[in-house]
């Protein structure tokens, strides 16, 4: 069922796309089903350029004939549509349960709007029941990881991190980083923890996107609501 949701919200999305814009697209599950609508509009005759997330999307949408860049050739995106693991009613997220968040972060960031895509159980009055993703460079991953309890410590939350993929075969981003899942249960000062983890020296970036979503299409029994 909730792929039938993501596929109507990735559909949604796609409505909105426009000839002449600059695409960022996501990554995920909720994001594919938006690359399928995209590549059907563009065999249309919609004329978009994209600047991809991931790997594993531009794999998808050069091989579904969408045009694509890099973020070096096209610095400055109008839209970026992607996916989340949860998100408030701030439009507040947590990403990078899928390991792309770095250059998620980097192509919202550098979008003038973002449009959020997801199923409404991903709909959350407080973030951190989904663990928060925070990508480390491997060199010094225990002080890294020392540092991150220490800010938890101050904060009050739980001590809970784990290295992605375990430490005999961790995950590798992209970006050739490692990912320390943060179990916080509730994250009440999400501004304040964020600031704190980018100052880690070895912190790369975090899962945390606030103040990016511009809008959220979300799919549920009752259909698309919009959020704004
Ligand atoms: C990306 O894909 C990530 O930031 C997020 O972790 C994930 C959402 O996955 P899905 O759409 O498969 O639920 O957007």
């Amino acid at each position: 069922m909730s792929d039938h949701f993501k596929q109507q919200a990735a559909e949604r999305a796609a409505d909105d796309v426009t000839s002449g814009m600059r695409l960022g697209i996501g990554t995920g599950s909720t994001a594919e089903f938006f690359v399928h609508a995209l590549a059907k509009r563009v065999g249309e005759g919609l004329d978009v350029i994209g600047v991809p997330t991931s790997e594993r999307t531009r794999e998808l949408a050069s091989g579904l004939g969408i045009r694509l860049t890099t973020l070096e050739n096209l610095p400055e995106l109008d839209l970026t549509i992607d996916g989340a693991d949860e998100f408030d009613a701030g439009l507040a997220l947590i990403k990078g349960g899928g390991g792309a968040l770095l250059r998620e972060k980097i192509v919202a960031a550098a979008s003038g709007q973002m449009t959020v895509i997801a199923d409404s159980s991903k709909e959350v009055a407080i973030l951190g029941q989904f663990p928060l993703p925070i990508e480390v460079v491997p060199f010094g991953l225990q002080a890294t990881s020392n540092a991150v309890l220490s800010v938890f410590d101050d904060l009050g939350l739980p001590q809970k991190l784990e290295l992605r993929g375990g430490s005999g075969q961790p995950f590798v981003t992209d970006g050739g980083h490692y990912i320390l899942d943060a179990h916080l249960e509730a994250i009440p000062q999400a501004q304040f923890l964020a600031n704190r983890l980018v100052a880690i020296p070895g912190v790369v970036e975090h899962g945390l996107f606030i103040g990016l979503a511009t809008k959220a299409y979300v799919a549920g029994s009752d259909g698309v609501k919009t959020v704004l």
